[in-house]
């Protein structure tokens, strides 16, 4: 009886130890980085094939928008380090005299009225998404798309001012349908634009007027405006 009750502990013991075992080989695998599966380190791999260019002192600095130059003096010289023409007149940031100011390219010779009711237009005021959004809605009874937007942003205290163009790739409408659009640099993402947070828009504590003219090919353009209250310039890049 004694025999069989040691015996017994003796298993105990040998499953315990091995149990042990299996247990620090898992953990052990699975801090080396050796696991096959693992994904490497993204923010590595995309700053290794990010598009660089060297800065006046010689050193080498990402330029995400290959327009020569580098996405931290775009932030402080005010153009967008994500578009190469921040404005959208055709001369890329580094040539152009005037980078944040571009004429009214829309020239609409239709008489159509365009169906469509701004439903909401606001510049978000807060910390984390401060950016402009627009949400439209489809009045009439046939799809529409081919939009394009043109809009001068105007600092109310400095009257310092900005104008920009953008088409509005693959923005579609329904009949009936409303969508929201944003001006957040968010492009990967359905109905997100580019939008330019080194200007006025991110950087100007002062309230600040969007006059914006909405237009779809062969259609009367829309026009109407939107103001930012004063506060907080903090916004995300
Ligand atoms: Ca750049
Ligand atoms: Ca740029
Ligand atoms: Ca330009
Ligand atoms: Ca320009």
């Amino acid at each position: 009886m004694k025999e069989k009750m040691k015996s017994k502990k003796i298993w105990k013991a040998a499953l315990m130890v091995a149990l042990i075992l299996s247990l620090l080989s898992f953990v052990f695998t699975g801090c080396s980085g050796n696991n096959p599966n693992q994904k490497p380190n993204t923010e590595t791999s995309m700053n290794s094939s990010q598009p660089t260019v060297t800065d006046s002192t010689g050193k080498t600095a990402i330029d995400t928008d290959k327009d020569g130059i580098p996405d931290s003096v775009e932030k402080t010289y005010g153009t967008n380090p994500y578009v190469a023409d921040t404005d959208g007149d055709g001369v890329n940031d580094k040539e152009d005299k005037e980078p944040l100011k571009i004429e009214n390219l829309i020239k609409e010779t239709g008489t159509s009225t365009l169906d469509v009711k701004i439903e909401d237009a606001r510049v978000e005021d807060n910390k984390d998404a401060d950016h402009l959004e627009i949400t439209l809605n489809n009045t009439g009874k046939t799809t529409l798309n081919n939009f394009d937007i043109y809009y001068t942003i105007t600092d109310k205290i400095d009257k310092t001012q900005e104008s920009y163009y953008q088409k509005l790739s693959g923005l579609s409408l329904n009949a009936g349908e409303t969508k929201t659009i944003h001006f957040d640099n968010q492009v990967s993402e359905a109905g997100h634009y580019f939008g330019n947070m080194s200007g006025l828009y991110g950087t100007s504590k002062n309230g600040l007027i969007f006059d914006i003219q909405l237009h779809a090919k062969d259609f009367q353009p829309l026009n109407f405006q939107v103001e930012k209250a004063e506060g907080t310039a903090e916004v995300a890049d």
